[in-house]
C-alpha cells in the first residue's frame, strides 16, 4: 500500500518541472521546504527556486514533554538552497545560502532560519534579495549581485517573538523602491503591530512606520499576516494590509488597509470584519492580494479561516475574496467565499499572476496539508476572469498522512508559494511540498496545465472614433445581447446585487 501511495502525486490539471527530495544530512530536518519563494537571482528572465531547509536538533524531553536537555549534536544547521530556472532547471542547487550561525552552535539548531522566505529588490540596485527569516524574532537580509547572492547576511532585523514570520513588501512611501513590512503579532502581550522599513540604498533595521493595533482593543494578534497591496488611489504610493486574527480581545478578527503615504499616517482607512466565529476563528490567517482575480480592474484580497466552524461544529477552513472594485460599497460582505471541503484545514494561500497578455487574470491556490486524521493533503487552484466559480480548476492529492501525534498539519501544502515565471512563458509555476515523512520530504514545482482565465473580448473595440464608441454586450458563450453607442465621456458599469449598486468597471471613452 505504501508504495502506491509514494508512487507520486494525483494531478488534476497540473503537471510537475522539478522534483527535489530531501538527501543526505538534510533529510535529518523535519520541514524540507517549509520556507518557499522564487525570484530571478541571475538576471536571466527565469524566475528561480528558492526552498529553505530550517534546523534540526535533538532535545531530551522530561515526562511532562518539557525540553530538559538540549543535546550540543545539531542534526541539521538549516540551508537555502536556489536553483536556476529556464531551459536548464536541474535539481542540483545553483547557490546554497548556510544558516549565518555557526553550524554546530546552539543558536543554529535552535534558529529557524529560512522558515519564511520573501525575494524583492530591497536595497534598490535592481538585484533582486532574499528576506529570510532567522529566528522566531528576526530575520534577516541576502543582497542580490550581478549573476547571484552574497550568501553572507546584510542586515539583520531584530524583533520579539513571532518577528520574522508574516513579512511582506510594498513601495509604501511611493520612492520606488520596495520596503519590508514586518508583522511583530506576539508584541505587548498578544496585541501584536507592524514594522516598517523603507527600502532602498540606505536601507537600514530601524523602523520607518510603526502601526499598532487599535486602541479599542486589549490584543489581537494585529500583524499575524501582512500583505502589500498596490495603489488604489492613486496616489503613488502602495497600501498595505494587516491581518489580526484575534481582534477586538478574541473576537471576530479583521484585515486592516492602509492607504501609504510619504509618510503614511497609521490610522487604517479600511476595515475588513471576520465572521463572528469567537475564538475559534482565524479570520485573516493568512492574507495575500491578487492584482484582479475577478476581472474588474482592480486588485482583490484573499484571506483564509483554517479555524471556521461550520453548523456541525467541523472545523472545515473557510477561503474569502474581497473584489477591490467594491472596497467604495464595503459591508464586510466577501464577494466570494466558499468552503473548500467539509473537514478540511485549508491554510496555506499561493496567488500565481499571468503576464500573458490573452488571459491576463490571477489565479490563487489553496491548500489543506492533512494530518488532521487519515485524509490525504489537498492542493485547489481556482483560475479567475470574469467567469470564476467556486469549483476548482485544477487539484493535487497528496499521500495519506499516517497520524502522529505531534505531526498535526505536518503534511502537503502547508505553505504553497508562487515560484514566479521559471519556464518563461508568462505565467507563474506553483511550488508545494510535504514533509511529513524523512523518507519522502519533497518539493514540486508544478505548472497550471488547464484552460487560463476566459477573457472578455470587447469585438466592437475596433469602431472607436473620435467623438464616442460602439459597445457591444456579450454573454459568457459570445453571443451578443446589445449594441449601444455612447459618446466621449467616462461611464460606470455599475451591477445590482442584493438591492445594491456595486461599481464594476470604470471606462474612459476618447
Ligand atoms: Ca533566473
Ligand atoms: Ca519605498
Ligand atoms: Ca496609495
Ligand atoms: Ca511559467
Amino acid at each position: 500500500m505504501f508504495s502506491l501511495l509514494y508512487s507520486g502525486l494525483n494531478l488534476t490539471n497540473f503537471e510537475i518541472l522539478f522534483t527535489k527530495h530531501s538527501t543526505g544530512d538534510e533529510e535529518y530536518s523535519s520541514a524540507y521546504g517549509m520556507g518557499l519563494c522564487g525570484g530571478d537571482f541571475n538576471q536571466d528572465g527565469y524566475s528561480d527556486i528558492v526552498i529553505g531547509i530550517i534546523p534540526e536538533d535533538l532535545f531530551i524531553l522530561d515526562t511532562s514533554g518539557v525540553i530538559d536537555t538540549v543535546i550540543d549534536t545539531v542534526l541539521y544547521p538549516g540551508v537555502i538552497q536556489i536553483f536556476f530556472g529556464g531551459p536548464l532547471l536541474d535539481t542540483l542547487p545553483d547557490i546554497m545560502i548556510p544558516n549565518p550561525f555557526l553550524p554546530d552552535s546552539e543558536l543554529a539548531a535552535r534558529s529557524d532560519f529560512s522558515r519564511v522566505l520573501m525575494s524583492g529588490d530591497f536595497t534598490g540596485d535592481s538585484y533582486v534579495d532574499l528576506v529570510a527569516e532567522l529566528t522566531d524574532g528576526s530575520f534577516c537580509l541576502f543582497k542580490g549581485k550581478s549573476g547571484g547572492i552574497d550568501t553572507f547576511p546584510y542586515l539583520i532585523f531584530r524583533g520579539g517573538i513571532g518577528f520574522g514570520r508574516a513579512f511582506s513588501k510594498a513601495d509604501v512611501n511611493g520612492d520606488g523602491y520596495l520596503d519590508i513590512i514586518a508583522g511583530e503579532y506576539y508584541y505587548g502581550g498578544n496585541k501584536g503591530r507592524v514594522c516598517i522599513f523603507y527600502g532602498g540604498p540606505f536601507i537600514d533595521t530601524f523602523p520607518d512606520i510603526i502601526l499598532k493595533l487599535p486602541s479599542d482593543a486589549n490584543w489581537g494578534n494585529f500583524g499575524w499576516s501582512t500583505s502589500g497591496f498596490p495603489d488604489i488611489n492613486n496616489d503613488g504610493c502602495e497600501e498595505v494590509l494587516v491581518g489580526a486574527p484575534n481582534y477586538p480581545d478574541g473576537g471576530r478578527g479583521a484585515i486592516f488597509l492602509y492607504y501609504g503615504g510619504n509618510p503614511m499616517d497609521t490610522i487604517p482607512d479600511l476595515i475588513i470584519w471576520g465572521e463572528s466565529q469567537g475564538i475559534f476563528g482565524d479570520f485573516a490567517y493568512r492574507l495575500r492580494y491578487m492584482k484582479d482575480f475577478n476581472g474588474g480592474g482592480m486588485p482583490d484580497i484573499i484571506t483564509v479561516d483554517p479555524g471556521w466552524y461550520g453548523e456541525d461544529t467541523t472545523a472545515s477552513g473557510k477561503v474569502y475574496v474581497y473584489f477591490g472594485e467594491n472596497f467604495e460599497n464595503f459591508d464586510s460582505i466577501p464577494d466570494m467565499s466558499f468552503v473548500a471541503r467539509d473537514s478540511g484545514y485549508f491554510i496555506g494561500i499561493a496567488v500565481l499572476e499571468s503576464k500573458n497578455a490573452s488571459s491576463p487574470y490571477s489565479m490563487f491556490v489553496i491548500g489543506d496539508p492533512g494530518g488532521w486524521s487519515d485524509y490525504p493533503s489537498f492542493v485547489y487552484l481556482y483560475t479567475g476572469g470574469i467567469n470564476y466559480d467556486t469549483l476548482p480548476d485544477g487539484e493535487v492529492t497528496g499521500y495519506y498522512v499516517p497520524w502522529v501525534s505531534d505531526s498535526v498539519g505536518a503534511g502537503l501544502s502547508f505553505y504553497p508559494s508562487s515560484a514566479g515565471d521559471v519556464d518563461g512563458d508568462g505565467v507563474d509555476e506553483l511550488l508545494i511540498q510535504g514533509f511529513w515523512d524523512t523518507d519522502s520530504e519533497t518539493v514540486w514545482l508544478l505548472k497550471y496545465t488547464g484552460p487560463l482565465p476566459y477573457v472578455f473580448e470587447n469585438k466592437e473595440k475596433e469602431k472607436a472614433s473620435a467623438n464616442g464608441m460602439k459597445i457591444g454586450i456579450y454573454d459568457i458563450q459570445g453571443r451578443k445581447l446589445k449594441s449601444i453607442k455612447l459618446p466621449s465621456g467616462t461611464y460606470f458599469i455599475l451591477q445590482k446585487k442584493q438591492n445594491k449598486l456595486f461599481k464594476r468597471k470604470i471606462l474612459k471613452i476618447k
